[in-house]
């Protein structure tokens, strides 16, 4: 069975785009009375709609997240227009703690995707919190913005989303870092197609676009959703893919001590191991930034080591 807490917009997109991918019986949780199970029925009759059998499933009792081998949080208060990431900090660390400690006790050996905002120290939070192996904690992050980055190469450079490899790490947030270097299209690097300065105003369209997506419609909903469908899926299915995830950091990149999106390698055990990739000065400058900046907010937070 896979987990998702929280069955607002994010968790419930996401429940529908694991049913839709057939990965597995799927369990919706939210402390709001009839929401989940209102969810649950209606992912149901679109299973249904579709020939599917996995079985969805909403509930109120965390007790039912027993045997989860994977359990998605997205509960939290979402961003408001104008709003950063960093806004949400207190109020969404209180409820992970409380999720992480109902995790612990009916889900010890669970994988956990955290997708909750702000995302990398939520990760971090959750990690301390239920003292989980690091392999087995990881955040939904940069593989959104990696996807935003090839949606707007797409459209930059007409050519198909699919033939482009985008690679999006660093904090996700305001220091994420596209790497204009590890981009390519049907292999060839992006600095052979297009100058830096020609993709200046992708990269920040890539970093200002959820903010848009917020003052427009209130949320970001179905690119997160896709995000978590892809990490679910290689775990589920031992994949081995690699994505840019939020995850623990114990000297990758000359850093120790904090969550943030690197490219990791993907299986039925989380993550089997961290990507390191050569970045040049300017690059690591940026990703240091992200570092720093999500230090002082775990700083904020107050962990137990
Ligand atoms: C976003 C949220 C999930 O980037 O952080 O859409």
């Amino acid at each position: 069975v896979i987990t998702v807490v929280g069955a607002g917009r994010v968790g419930s997109a996401a429940a529908l785009d694991i049913v839709l991918r057939r990965l597995d019986d799927v369990l919706l949780l939210d402390i709001v009375e009839g929401l989940p199970q209102g969810e649950a029925l209606d992912l149901g009759h679109a299973a249904s709609s579709y020939g599917i059998d996995v079985e969805i499933t909403g509930s109120n009792d965390y007790r039912d997240m027993a045997g989860s081998d994977i359990v998605v949080v997205t509960a939290g208060v979402p961003r408001r227009p104008g709003m950063t990431r960093l806004d949400l900090l207190q109020r969404n660390a209180e409820i992970v703690r409380q999720i992480s400690s109902r995790i612990v006790e009916y889900a010890p050996k669970s994988k956990l995707l955290m997708v909750t905002n702000p995302l990398d120290a939520m990760t971090y939070l959750a990690l301390k919190a239920t003292g989980f192996p690091p392999k087995r904690v990881f955040g939904m992050g940069s593989i959104l913005d990696s996807a935003r980055f090839r949606y707007f190469l797409s459209k930059r450079l007409g050519v198909s989303r699919s033939s482009i490899q985008a690679l999006v790490i660093g904090e996700h947030g305001e220091n994420m870092l596209p790497l204009l270097s590890h981009t390519s299209v049907s292999g060839v690097p992006l600095p052979e197609i297009v100058s830096t300065d020609g993709v200046k105003g992708t990269v920040e369209e890539t970093r200002g676009t959820a903010a848009e997506v917020i003052r427009l419609k209130g949320g970001t909903v179905y690119a997160p959703a896709a995000g978590v469908g892809e990490i679910v899926e290689a775990v589920v299915k031992d994949r081995k893919a690699v994505f840019p995830i939020s995850a623990y950091l114990d000297g990758e990149y000359g850093v120790r001590g904090v969550c943030i999106g690197v490219p990791a390698v993907l299986g039925r055990e989380g993550i089997e191991r961290i990507v390191e990739l050569q970045l040049v000065d300017e690059e690591m400058a940026v990703f240091m930034r992200g570092v720093e900046a999500l230090k002082k907010v775990v700083s904020k937070l107050e962990i137990s080591q």
